[in-house]
């Protein structure tokens, strides 16, 4: 099917799930409600007569550089927003439920007698990370992340609750994957919005993925100037593990940067880079219109953080962005930043206005360049 790693679990209250219920008791889940599903602490719940979970991975790394790696990012003339690598192919949901949904088709053919089968990605109410430690994928990182010691983290999971008993990955006797983080903290000292509570501990409130994805409403102002140039989640505490550095890249064509077609990108960056979702101008994310927006992020993982939300983002990184006030670009953000902030959005508004006092724009800076 394509996947790079498979195993199967008992379905079971894995000990972590215990910790669950403490971790959005200390408000970790922030408005992600979803996850207060009571579900989520046993898999039994997720499906009746739940007996087996198969949980797939697929490798989603490509062979762009790492935003660490990236040297133009906020500098220069055109400075760059970024993408989560996750996010620059086809939605993972799709790609993901599609394989899985092939696999259930063949073992119902393999299978006479009848069972139950469901496949979750992402959206299930089934804590998957925890899934793939005890089907023997790898082990939960400092970061929160499952890695595996060949593949290292770039890594989407999927799982398959079924009324089947399988046998198991691991043999009874046989603990899961050893946690192989040492005495490293590279995650924790990178993260830029310092996320994590403790090693292993996540406070989703701080973590960008959460701020530019999750959260609809006004980011903190506190956390604005950590957020850097980060318009769609954040690699860093993946980037800078020393467990992905050999990470092998993908040939899955789906999987890899989406080209911008149409509406993308000023004229220098598509004759320059052929634009696509990786790294594309901070100035094109900021002037997308409603309509682009839905065009271009049709299929794409992108498109749950809503327009709205990806140009609010999009003021955020530009305010960052150490772009020349004198320069022919930073006159047309200075233009861009005061249309948006004169919207009817208020929250697109106050986030431009932001990014113009950071920027030293003056409300009628736009138009006297012109
Ligand atoms: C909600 C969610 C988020 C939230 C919260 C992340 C988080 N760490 O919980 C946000 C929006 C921030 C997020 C971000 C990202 N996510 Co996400 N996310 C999810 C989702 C839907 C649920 C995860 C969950 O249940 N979190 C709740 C908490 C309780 O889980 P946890 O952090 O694992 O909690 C454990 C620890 O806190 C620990 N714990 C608690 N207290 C204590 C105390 C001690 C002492 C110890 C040792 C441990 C401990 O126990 C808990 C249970 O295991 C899953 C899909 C799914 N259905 O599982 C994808 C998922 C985890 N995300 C994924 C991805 C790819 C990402 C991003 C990389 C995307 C991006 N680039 O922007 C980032 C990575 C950020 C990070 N470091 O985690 C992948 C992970 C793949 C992998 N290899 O691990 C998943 C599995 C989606 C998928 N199907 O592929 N995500
Ligand atoms: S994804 Fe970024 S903000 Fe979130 S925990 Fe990792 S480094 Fe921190
Ligand atoms: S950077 Fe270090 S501590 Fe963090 S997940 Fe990777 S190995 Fe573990």
């Amino acid at each position: 099917m394509g996947f790079e790693l498979c195993g199967v679990a008992p379905a079971e209250a894995f000990p972590e799930l215990a910790q669950v219920s403490a971790w959005l008791e200390r408000g970790h889940a922030g408005e992600m409600n979803y996850l207060h599903d009571k579900r989520r602490v046993d898999p039994r719940l997720a499906l009746d007569k739940a007996r087996s979970l198969i949980v797939v991975a697929l490798n989603y790394n490509t062979p762009q550089p790492y935003s660490t790696e990236q040297a133009a990012g906020l500098e220069g003339d055109s400075p760059r927003g970024w993408i989560s690598r996750y996010a620059w192919g086809e939605d993972y949901h799709e790609v993901l439920r599609e394989k899985l949904n092939a696999l259930v088709a063949r073992m119902h053919a393999q299978w006479p007698e009848p069972f139950d089968a469901r496949a979750c990605v992402d959206t299930g109410p089934v804590v998957e990370r925890v899934a793939a430690k005890y089907a023997g994928l790898g082990w939960l990182a400092k970061n929160t992340c499952l890695i595996n010691e060949q593949i290292g983290s770039w890594l989407f999971l999927g799982v398959i609750l079924t009324t089947l008993e399988l046998e198991a990955s691991l043999g009874p006797a046989e603990p899961p994957a050893a946690d192989l983080c040492g005495n490293c903290t590279l995650c924790l000292d990178a993260c830029p919005t310092q996320a994590f509570d403790a090693p292993y501990v996540l406070d989703a409130r701080r973590c960008i993925s959460y701020l530019t994805i999750e959260l609809r409403g006004a980011i903190p102002e506190a956390l604005r100037p950590a957020m850097g140039n980060a318009v769609i989640g954040c690699d860093i505490c993946q980037d800078v593990c020393p467990w992905n550095r050999k990470s092998p890249v993908t040939q899955l064509a789906a999987l890899q940067p989406r080209r911008i077609e149409q509406g993308g990108g000023t004229g220098k960056e598509k004759m320059e880079n052929g634009a696509t979702l990786f790294a594309p101008e901070l100035e094109w994310f900021a002037s997308l219109s409603q309509e682009e927006f839905s065009r271009i992020f049709r299929g794409s993982a992108v498109k749950r953080a809503k327009w709205r939300g990806l140009v609010r983002n999009a003021c955020v990184a530009v305010g960052n962005s150490r772009i020349a006030r004198g320069s022919e670009t930073g006159a047309r953000v200075a233009a861009l930043l005061e249309r948006l902030a004169a919207s009817d959005d208020l929250l697109i508004a106050e986030h431009a206005r932001w990014a113009m006092t950071r920027l030293g724009v003056r409300r009628d800076a736009g138009r006297r360049s012109d």
